[in-house]
């Protein structure tokens, strides 16, 4: 029996099927006895991960960026900044395990995991299909309108909801055992997992209502900072469901682990979008995908954080300006 240690995007609900998904596979094609624990993991200032996370047996990461370690026998990542230097990227093109993949082609880790299931290992998974597919719709923003991915009446964006705002280890991963064997209405009947929803669709709402107040758009680019709020698991999609007509969103927000920057582009603009956003973010130390991604830093460099979302919001509405 293999002790197998998950890595997964915390708080992301397609980190959270990622480990799911796969958990499902192992089990299901190589151990059915494994014993599999979870640990979430948070983007933060100048992260390494940490041999320390790594247990005796099998350690997998996905949905998050690779770590140059021997001890690490499977990675899965679609992110576009999926290598903090050179040198792990050229780690990982040496790997020979035939275990590690990457493709920022996917929209979503999930769909990305579940490809590879069945064209390399030939364990096709049909009963997840639902959740592959609001993996990929959720991760890959594409809603039909801002009002779906902000009202929240679909089972997925509930559980979307628990995920992205709860901060209870257990709870989430309750809900990667659960996904595994269970629709995802069915899984929202969970009583535990239910009462949290209750609770954070409330806070939901606050937060819209802080968020009206504390966004202005001009110029194309939304900016808002909610820095004075708990509000670190604010859903997303909000700026766009306020500013329908914005382009690009630039946020600033703190946690107890990290001041953040979060920039952008309205999922539902008709513009052309010409900033990599990744590429953008990566000059001050972020990274993500083309359309969407953050910056990190300490919980107490909060100035240097607005200081970048100003300079990125002077880049954004400069590039708008010649369109
Ligand atoms: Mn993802």
């Amino acid at each position: 029996m293999m002790k197998v240690k998950v890595l997964y995007h915390d708080n992301c609900f397609d980190g959270v099927s990622s480990a799911a998904v796969f958990s499902r596979f192992y089990k299901g094609h190589f151990d059915p006895g494994a014993v599999i624990e979870y640990e979430g993991l948070t983007h933060k200032a100048g992260q390494q991960i940490g041999e320390d996370l790594f247990g005796p047996g099998e350690n997998v990461i996905v949905d998050f960026k690779y770590c140059a370690s021997d001890k690490l026998t499977w990675w899965f990542d679609h992110h576009e900044s999926a290598f903090l230097s050179a040198q792990d990227e050229a780690h990982f093109r040496r790997d020979t395990s035939g275990h590690k993949f990457h493709d920022p082609s996917f929209k979503s880790c999930t769909k990305f995991i579940s490809h590879l299931t069945q064209t390399v290992f030939h364990y096709p998974m049909p009963d997840l299909d639902n959740l592959i597919y609001w993996a990929d719709i959720i991760d890959g923003a594409q809603f039909p309108d801002a009002k779906t991915a902000v009202e929240l009446k679909e089972p997925a964006m509930r559980l979307m909801l628990v995920i992205e705002a709860s901060h209870s280890p257990q709870l989430i991963h309750k809900i990667i055992r659960e996904v595994q064997h269970k629709s995802l209405p069915e899984v929202m009947e969970d009583p535990e997992i239910q009462s949290m929803f209750e609770k954070l669709y409330a806070h939901h709402f606050e937060s819209i209502d802080i968020m009206r107040r504390a966004t202005k758009c001009t110029g194309g680019v939304i900016q808002f900072d909610v820095s004075g709020h708990d509000l670190d698991g604010y859903n997303k999609f909000i700026p766009y469901y306020l500013f329908p007509e914005g382009v690009y969103s630039v946020g600033v927000s703190r946690s107890p682990v990290r001041a953040k920057v979060s920039v952008g582009t309205n999922p539902w603009t008709k513009q052309e979008r010409r900033q990599n956003l990744a590429k953008l973010c990566e000059q001050y130390g972020g990274g993500g995908h083309s359309v969407v991604a953050a910056i990190s830093f300490k919980p107490n460099e909060l100035e240097n954080a607005r200081a970048a979302a100003r300079e990125i919001t002077e880049i954004l509405r400069n590039d708008l300006k010649g369109t």
